[in-house]
């Protein structure tokens, strides 16, 4: 799918110069980028996405400077010069885009307060969907983090039309900080978000066997609220396979007979081995860890090289994933890679529960005492407590 990619501060900033430095190293094309902050410094660390794709805002307020972890000045400042950040993205171009996606950590300042503003106009301008990938705090890093966090996030659920959540608690390691972390976890986070949004692209190898359309990535986000993602890859099933493949070759008919006799065997291996996989993608790490059986709706993509795709075995994962999940909404497909893996990535939408995101919301409640509750929640975790204060209305 054609994502434009919006990184609003500096994780946000990152990790979308990390999908753009995928896409080219993948000669795909699928991707544009820019970024937005409000710290000149930030921008200027960024590699991939061209200079003139990187947009400074808040200038007269901080001097370039940032705005600290004070997400209502970064808020107000997005509200401010929207329209500048509207006109970057339109000069980049949008008219082939299928979807826009705003990166952000949201226990910050800079992204946590612009990035539910920016949702809120461009789903008021373009036609597209609207999709959030949102980096949730670690404890360590304090309150006003996970604070910033949960008041950033009921907002970002009720502008965009999903939002995808990396939890960097679960990623990072014991006894390791999350700062220290951060190449690492943005390595994972790009890694599975990649798969996911390149599919539905005919690449250089040809088209799969149940090939995936933009269409079905959306209408899998269709219910909003908040999506979690698995994912895991193995070697390529049977390089055994060709060898065999090779050793037959000449032989009697008997023989071929037998050869035959193989290589529907390999098939039901292929099957079993995706099948596999995607139990494994499913029951493994999420990017945000939780209830998979509260899953609205679901997608099951595989990818790898082409004659590893394997129909049966995506039709049954779908089968094993509809019998796990709330919903009965499962799609899925395949794609090739150029690749020695194969990959699995199962998208959990919509999901109902999230001990971190209850946590987050816990927190945010005993910091601020006086709450608001508000209005048109999408996600029914957010309408269950007593209402964090909105960033705005
Ligand atoms: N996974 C990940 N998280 C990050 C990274 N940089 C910052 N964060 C987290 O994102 C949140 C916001 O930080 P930052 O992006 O610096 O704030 P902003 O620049 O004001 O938007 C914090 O919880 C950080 O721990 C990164 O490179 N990777
Ligand atoms: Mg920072």
């Amino acid at each position: 799918m054609r994502v434009f990619f919006i990184g609003f501060g500096q994780a946000g900033g990152k990790i979308v110069d990390m999908f753009i430095e995928q896409d080219k190293k993948g000669g795909t094309n699928n991707f544009r980028g820019i970024a937005v902050n409000t710290a000149r410094t930030d921008l200027m660390g960024l590699k991939n996405i061209e200079l003139k794709d990187r947009i400074l805002i808040g200038q007269t307020v901080v001097k370039g400077h940032g705005v600290g972890t004070d997400n209502v000045t970064g808020a107000k400042i997005t509200a401010d010069e929207i329209d500048s950040v509207i006109n970057a993205i339109d000069t980049r171009g949008t008219h082939d885009v299928d979807a826009f996606v705003i990166v952000a950590g949201l226990g910050g300042g800079t992204g946590s307060g612009g990035s539910p503003v920016l949702a809120r106009h461009l789903k008021r301008i373009y036609r597209e969907p609207v999709y959030s990938l949102g980096i949730i705090p670690a404890p360590e890093e304090g309150r006003l983090y996970s604070y910033n966090a949960a008041r950033s996030l009921g907002t970002l659920v009720n502008e965009s039309d999903n939002v995808f959540i990396f939890d960097n608690s679960a990623w990072k390691n014991e006894g390791e900080s999350v700062r220290s972390a951060y190449q690492r976890l943005n390595d994972e986070i790009v890694r599975r978000f990649g798969v996911l949004f390149r599919a539905g692209e005919v690449g250089k190898t040809g088209v799969g066997e149940m090939v995936v359309d933009s269409s079905e990535i959306i209408n899998t986000l269709r219910g909003g609220g908040i999506t979690s993602i698995g994912y895991a890859i193995s070697e390529v099933v049977n390089p055994r396979v060709r060898q065999k493949k090779g050793l037959f070759s000449g032989l009697k008919d008997s023989l071929k007979k037998k050869e035959g006799a193989e290589e529907v065997l390999m098939g039901e291996d292929k099957s079993a081995k995706i099948i596999a996989l995607v139990r494994r993608a499913m029951l493994g790490r999420l990017t945000l860890p939780c209830d998979y059986t509260t899953a609205e709706r679901a997608l099951v993509l595989i990818a790898g090289p082409a004659d590893e795709m394997d129909r049966k075995g995506v039709e049954k994962s779908k089968s094993w994933v509809e019998e796990n999940i709330a919903g009965v909404e499962v799609r899925g497909g395949d794609y090739p890679l150029e690749s020695s893996k194969v990959a699995a990535v199962v998208v959990l939408a919509s999901i109902g529960d999230a001990p971190r995101i209850r946590e987050l919301l816990e927190i945010a409640k005993e910091t601020k005492e006086d709450v608001l509750r508000s209005k048109e929640r999408r996600s029914s975790m957010f309408d269950d407590e007593e209402g964090v204060e909105p960033l705005f209305e």
